[in-house]
């Protein structure tokens, strides 16, 4: 199911203008088994627009949440060893932070496999996930965690609340671009959150996905984009505050946001929203060019790779990732091009790339098979990957990253990286 929205999806006003057509794309999570390679694949348009009235920027299509994430849904959080450090580090700062213990409940929504709320079980703090997807639901479920494999909403926060469960920290990371009632979602955080409780969440932050041209985070999963600017707006519409926010690296550059009841809105945030109106972040003017620069980067992705492809030494990708999808259809990756693609995630392995249905394999068929290049499309774990293939590097294999310009990184540039 798929439906064209041209009224926002924050504001719901309907002066939407288009910033980027990637054209059809099929859904970016949205693996094949050998069985499914017969059958036509599901490939919806995928148009990038921004709201001039709060700012946000989003995709005009929805595709049904149950399509999405319920059927087989293969991303599952433990697999990258930076996330879960990530992860790690952010509970112990909330613990300390909260004073968390046993009298505290941690609710996570979009929990996935219980990547972060383990971290949190292990001090002995209650904890309860919520995800939709069935696959990483269980395994957090086998581990302890429990967990109810369901979508978030007002009305689960409600009844959650009736049976006395309200959270003093609820987390959100990675979900508030997925979800399509996305003034009930955060109407539904205020409901679940303890009187002093904080909401911690975090998101892509759409200044780093423009001024790195990471396109390819633009998937039918990620319905909006976010600034500082509309979140602001949207908190304060449900009567939550953005008290505090910081910057991360992580997934190309992202926000972390502190969101409560009670308004102690930091400097921090102050200078953000200041520094976007003075970047025009909330003028479409600044999105004007992206379409050109998204454009460019595709031409010359396609001539290094043409280029490379002539030598003859074979070229393979390393990351089943969601955006690597988005971009081998955008740009025109096919098998032609790439022999295979590697993945750490084993539900990933077996499996053919949504589109151009290139096989994944275990990460070791890379040492095995050395092919000359290595496009990466998990580019967002670059150091740590290449870190991992020093011995690919060593025998003379050489990586691609494609974004913000397509570079090649050989054995020297990643060893000073390491
Ligand atoms: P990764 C994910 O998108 C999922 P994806 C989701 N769509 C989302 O919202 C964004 O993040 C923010 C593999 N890998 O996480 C694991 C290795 O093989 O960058 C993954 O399959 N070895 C919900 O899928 C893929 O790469 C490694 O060492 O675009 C990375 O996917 C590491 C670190 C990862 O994003």
């Amino acid at each position: 199911m798929n439906e064209t929205t041209r009224s926002c999806r924050s504001c719901g006003t309907s002066n939407l203008r288009t910033v980027l057509s990637l054209g059809k794309t099929p859904l970016a999570d949205r693996l094949l088994t050998e069985a499914m390679l017969g059958s036509a694949e599901p490939m919806y348009p995928l148009t990038l627009c921004f709201c001039p009235d709060c700012s946000l920027v989003q995709i005009a299509e929805t595709v049904s949440p149950q399509e999405l994430f319920c059927d087989n849904y293969p991303y599952y959080s433990s697999f990258s060893p930076a996330l879960l450090r990530h992860s790690r580090d952010n509970a112990e700062q909330l613990i300390r932070m909260r004073r968390l213990g046993a009298q505290s409940l941690v609710v996570e929504l979009a929990s996935n496999d219980g990547y972060m709320l383990k971290n949190f079980a292990e001090h002995g703090i209650p904890v309860l996930g919520i995800d939709p997807a069935d696959g990483p639901a269980r395994v957090a479920q086998e581990a302890g965690i429990e967990t109810l494999c369901t979508f978030f909403t007002q009305d689960l926060a409600r009844r959650l609340r009736n049976e006395g469960k309200t959270a003093d920290v609820v987390i959100a990371n990675n979900v508030l671009a997925h979800v399509p009632d996305l003034n009930g979602f955060v109407e539904g955080i205020g409901v679940l959150l303890e009187d002093t409780g904080v909401a911690v969440i975090e998101c892509p932050y759409v200044k780093d996905l423009v001024n790195h041209c990471e396109f390819d985070t633009i998937y039918h999963e990620h319905l909006c984009y976010f600034s500082v600017t509309a979140l602001d707006n949207l908190f304060a519409r449900h009567g939550l505050s953005l008290n505090h926010v910081e910057r991360l690296s992580i997934h190309g550059g992202s926000l972390r946001l502190f969101v409560a009841r009670k308004r102690q809105v930091s400097e921090g945030v102050r200078r953000l929203l200041e520094d976007e109106r003075t970047a025009g972040v909330d003028q479409f003017s600044h999105y004007r060019d992206f379409a050109d620069r998204v454009g460019e980067l595709r031409g010359s992705l396609l001539g290094m790779l043409h280029e490379l492809k002539r030598e003859g030494r074979g070229i393979a990708a390393y990351g089943a990732a969601a955006k690597g999808a988005t971009l081998i259809n955008y740009v025109g990756i096919g098998p032609d091009m790439i022999d295979f693609v590697v993945d750490r995630n084993t539900h990933k392995q077996g499996c053919y790339m949504p589109g151009k249905h290139m096989p994944v394999y275990p990460c070791e068929k890379l040492l095995e098979t050395l092919p000359g290049y290595c496009l990466l499309l998990a580019w967002n774990f670059a150091d740590e990957i290449m870190q991992q293939q020093a011995r690919y590097l060593e025998r003379g294999g050489a990586f691609i990253i494609p974004v913000p310009t397509p570079r090649l990184v050989a054995n020297t540039e990643a060893v000073a990286h390491g």
